[in-house]
């Protein structure tokens, strides 16, 4: 049986601390780290996440406001209020929540954040920073994973790690996270098309499902021991819950449970851990801005 591997709790640690240092950050005389959030339009899920991040970091002391728009905001005046930002030396981080409508080209956006506010290490800039191993910031959702290992002593160095998934806010800097020196995994990256995925993640001692597919990674899929992360976040529905709907991972919990040495639930694990580490990623950027 796995052991479990607590997202919720290890995050409240995670906060915790945050919250020590922004105290401390602001007993030395310094204004409280300032974070802007952009949410365009109602998708229920984005705007429940929205809501978690704004929630916890104003309980760490970070000056949060969520700006949220319409749907039917135009491209350039999104642009307009992400370059306001920029100008703004009262504002850290910046995070505009994505998915962005269909006829907002997020590239784009993700290109107007200046590098040094971009708490979400979307950027260009900052993603090949990471990858040369000098980042500036982290990634939330493969910071938080990195975190979890790490609070639990979990060995890295020369073990063989399977991120399922290829995403630019998942699978790829996940891939990076864990090639970085004193990491030091060997990383194999699959997707949809990859040929007898089953033989590769097998072969994973850290199994990190990032597909987007509900309980995706059955039993067989899975090494007897192996560290298994669960990144995805799937609504099914569900006539006995009050919401109609469930949340599931990528991973098939119940079965899987039996044959991992580590296991996180969804929810309660990847999600809360990415919110405390984008707090983390704001109090960083205030730092830096200040020097
Ligand atoms: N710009 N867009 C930007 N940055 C991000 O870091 C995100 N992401 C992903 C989607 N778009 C983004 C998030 O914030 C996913 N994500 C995220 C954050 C938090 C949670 C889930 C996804 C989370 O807190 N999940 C809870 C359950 C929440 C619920 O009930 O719906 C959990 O326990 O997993």
């Amino acid at each position: 049986m796995a052991q479990l591997i607590d997202g919720k709790a290890l995050a409240a640690g995670v906060r915790a601390e945050v919250r020590a240092d922004v105290e401390a950050w602001t007993a030395a005389g310094h204004r409280p780290p300032c974070l802007r959030v952009v949410l365009v339009g109602d998708n229920p899920a984005s705007a429940s996440y929205v809501r978690g991040k704004q929630k916890a970091a104003l309980e760490a002391g970070i000056d949060a406001q969520t700006l949220h728009f319409d749907a039917s905001i135009p491209e350039a005046e999104l642009l307009r209020v992400i370059d306001e930002l920029n100008r703004d030396d009262g504002v850290d981080g910046i995070l505009v929540q994505l998915p962005l409508p269909g006829h907002i080209d997020e590239q784009k956006v993700i290109l107007a954040v200046a590098p040094e506010k971009d708490v979400d290490c979307f950027h260009p800039v900052n993603v090949g920073k990471l990858v040369i191993g000098e980042p500036r910031f982290l990634p939330c959702t493969p910071a938080g994973i990195m975190e979890m290992i790490r609070r639990h002593g979990i060995e890295t160095r020369g073990r063989r790690a399977v991120v399922l998934g290829r995403s630019n806010i998942v699978g790829k800097p996940m891939a990076n996270l864990l090639l970085q020196k004193g990491v030091d995994a060997t990383v194999t990256v699959c997707h949809s098309r990859t040929r007898d995925l089953p033989a590769l993640t097998r072969e994973a001692d850290l199994l990190i499902a990032a597909i987007g597919r509900a309980r995706f990674v059955t039993a067989e899929m899975v090494k007897p021991g192996a560290v298994v992360i669960d990144v995805g976040i799937n609504r099914v529905e569900d006539a006995t819950r009050p919401r109609g709907y469930r949340l599931v991972g990528d991973v098939d919990f119940e079965a899987v449970q039996e044959k991992a040495g580590w296991i996180t639930p969804v929810p309660g694990g990847v999600g809360p851990m990415t919110i405390a580490m984008l707090l983390k990623n704001t109090l960083a950027a205030a730092r830096r801005s200040d020097a």
